[in-house]
């Protein structure tokens, strides 16, 4: 007999967990956790994909682009399970969906703090988003120092055969509040979650700091706005296109992006 194949007969048959499962039951599970699990990771891609489209209609549309940088993180499955239990939710998959709201996880970085809001605004907009929750560490800064804006949504992913609403945590943050924070995240692994006095005292001064970086920035880019003149655009709509046309026509191709082929 191959090791831990069901034998339901003998006395050989492997042995049972403490819930009475054999191996073919515990292979559905895995199989379905998986499978939960594929539906985060599909909500995460979806996201992904919005922002990145905010951010190139951002900068057509504005000559301006509030996002430097996109991450993301799909909690790994002992993670996941490890917040279960401590935090004593049912072990079950609806219970899962239902609690643990950071399964799915979008960080965006952004220049300014006002881009923060201007980011919320249009991704809590959208129409298939739907706003579950809002953390905001920024005016409400946590005792250690962390600052950023956490929305938790939920976002319809249509699978092959069904369709789920899936919640994703979407952090919200400057490039200053996100060095403190992956900096505070790796002294806080290397203790062990016992960050020793000085060090705390120091972390909080470091984020008082990147507060007064992100208001002194915040401040210059408002000066540097007022001064520039706005940029002068015709109304779509009244737009001779037959200058576009005899343009076309005459061989000069037209970029979406200088990188991109010619349409
Ligand atoms: P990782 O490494 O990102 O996976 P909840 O049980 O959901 O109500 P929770 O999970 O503490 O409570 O929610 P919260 O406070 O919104 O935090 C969720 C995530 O925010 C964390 O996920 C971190 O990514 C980030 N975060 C929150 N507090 C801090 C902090 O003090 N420092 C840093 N560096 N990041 C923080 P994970 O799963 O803890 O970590």
């Amino acid at each position: 007999m191959k090791p831990w194949q069901r034998d339901p007969g003998t006395d050989e048959s492997p042995p049972d967990d403490a819930e009475g499962l054999g191996i073919d039951d515990l292979r559905a599970l895995r199989e379905q956790f998986v499978d939960f699990m594929l539906g985060y990771k599909f909500a995460i891609d979806q996201v992904t994909t919005k922002i990145n489209i905010l951010r190139e209609d951002f900068n057509n549309t504005h000559e301006y682009n509030p996002i430097e940088h996109v991450g993301s993180r799909l909690k790994s499955p002992e993670s996941v399970l490890e917040k279960v239990r401590r935090k004593n939710y049912a072990m079950n998959l609806a219970a899962i969906r239902d609690n643990v709201l950071d399964i799915a996880g979008v960080r965006v970085v952004c220049s300014f703090i006002s881009d923060i809001d201007t980011i919320r605004d249009m991704l809590a907009g959208q129409e298939d988003i739907t706003v579950l929750e809002e953390r905001d560490y920024i005016t409400h800064r946590k005792p250690n120092g962390y600052q950023s804006m956490h929305l938790i949504v939920s976002i319809p992913v249509f699978r092959s055969d069904r369709t789920e609403r899936i919640p994703v945590e979407i952090q919200i943050r400057t490039i200053a509040m996100d060095f403190w924070a992956s900096l505070e995240h790796k002294i806080y692994y290397k203790y062990r979650g016992e960050v020793p006095p000085n060090l705390r005292t120091d972390l909080a001064q470091a984020a008082e700091v990147a507060t007064q970086l992100d208001e002194k920035m915040e401040a210059l880019h408002r000066q540097v706005d007022r001064s520039a003149p706005p940029a002068k655009h015709p109304a779509p709509d009244a737009l001779d296109l037959s200058v576009l046309y005899h343009n076309l026509t005459a061989g000069q191709p037209v970029y979406l992006r200088p990188a991109d082929p010619p349409i």
